[in-house]
């Protein structure tokens, strides 16, 4: 574990389309304001990535207004955090609008901010934290390790855990280059540990410090406006424009 705080970069989600789990418990309790799914990343130069997003089903969420405008969907610790680092309107003031489950809010439809597939959908995995960043994690499978195994598992059974195919649907987007693990490094990685499932925790642990260390390092972007930049340069580029942009967040913890 990091000594410092960690800088993660808060995405904005927009929702587009609320599950019909989800519609019922947010009807008419957010004053017209646009909500969004909050992730929070360490990654941002991946976000043209994103192929869906995760919320672990057994965690509880909030709907937190933010300004008259704007509310997030995080877990309550997260929100707090956010209104003690100048994110909300009011400094320590947290407007809870409502609770909800995270298994509702699966099937949601959200909008991936600077992703090439800019629609995505909302599903489930078995190791997010509810004790780390917003309890909201987008995927980019072809980086990240994690999201690359839970979207793979939601693939072959997607009866099994409660979603419909299509929600799952997207492919992962080549979008950082690694001299050892080519255009896809997660999925090579994944491979290379012979990891079988999101079960194999141990393994991912790994799998996530040799994926991050190589892209770091040695990756390359292949798209956005900083294609053929080290992820190195990238990446704070990226964060700074996203922020500039109203997208995303600085959030700390
Ligand atoms: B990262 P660290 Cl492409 N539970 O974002 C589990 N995982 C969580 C989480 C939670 N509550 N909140 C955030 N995360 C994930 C992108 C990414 C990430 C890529 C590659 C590696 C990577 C897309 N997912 O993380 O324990 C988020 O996934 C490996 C460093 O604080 C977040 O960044 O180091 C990362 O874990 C933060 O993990």
């Amino acid at each position: 574990e990091a000594v410092g705080p960690l800088e993660y970069t808060g995405i904005k989600m927009e929702v587009v389309s609320w599950s019909e789990a989800a519609a019922k418990h947010v009807e008419g309790k957010v004053g017209g304001r646009k909500v969004y799914l909050v992730a929070a990343t360490l990654r941002p130069e991946t976000m043209y990535g994103q192929t869906n997003c995760f919320v672990g089903t057994a965690i509880k969420y909030g709907v937190f207004a933010v300004n008259d405008k704007e509310a997030f969907v995080c877990t309550y610790r997260a929100a707090r955090n956010m209104a003690f680092q100048g994110v909300t309107a009011e400094r320590g003031k947290i407007e809870q609008l409502l609770e909800i489950d995270g298994a509702d809010i699966v099937g949601t439809k959200i909008n991936a901010p600077y992703a090439l597939n800019p629609e995505v959908y909302v599903l489930p995995m078995e190791n997010v934290l509810p004790t780390k960043g917003t309890g909201v994690v987008t995927s980019v499978p072809s980086d990240s390790p994690d999201d690359f195994q839970t979207l793979t598992d939601l693939r072959k059974k997607p009866e099994f855990y409660g979603i419909k195919a299509e929600w799952a649907a997207i492919d992962p987007v080549p979008v950082i280059t690694t001299p050892t693990y080519g255009d896809m490094t997660a999925p090579a990685v994944v491979k290379q540990l012979k990891i079988q499932s999101q079960k194999d925790t141990k393994q991912l642990a790994e799998a996530k410090e040799i994926a991050y260390k190589e892209g770091f390092y040695n990756g390359q972007m292949l798209v956005g406006e900083f294609k053929g930049e080290p992820v190195q340069e990238a990446k704070p580029k990226v964060r700074a424009q996203m922020i500039e942009a109203g997208l995303a967040f600085a959030y700390a913890e």
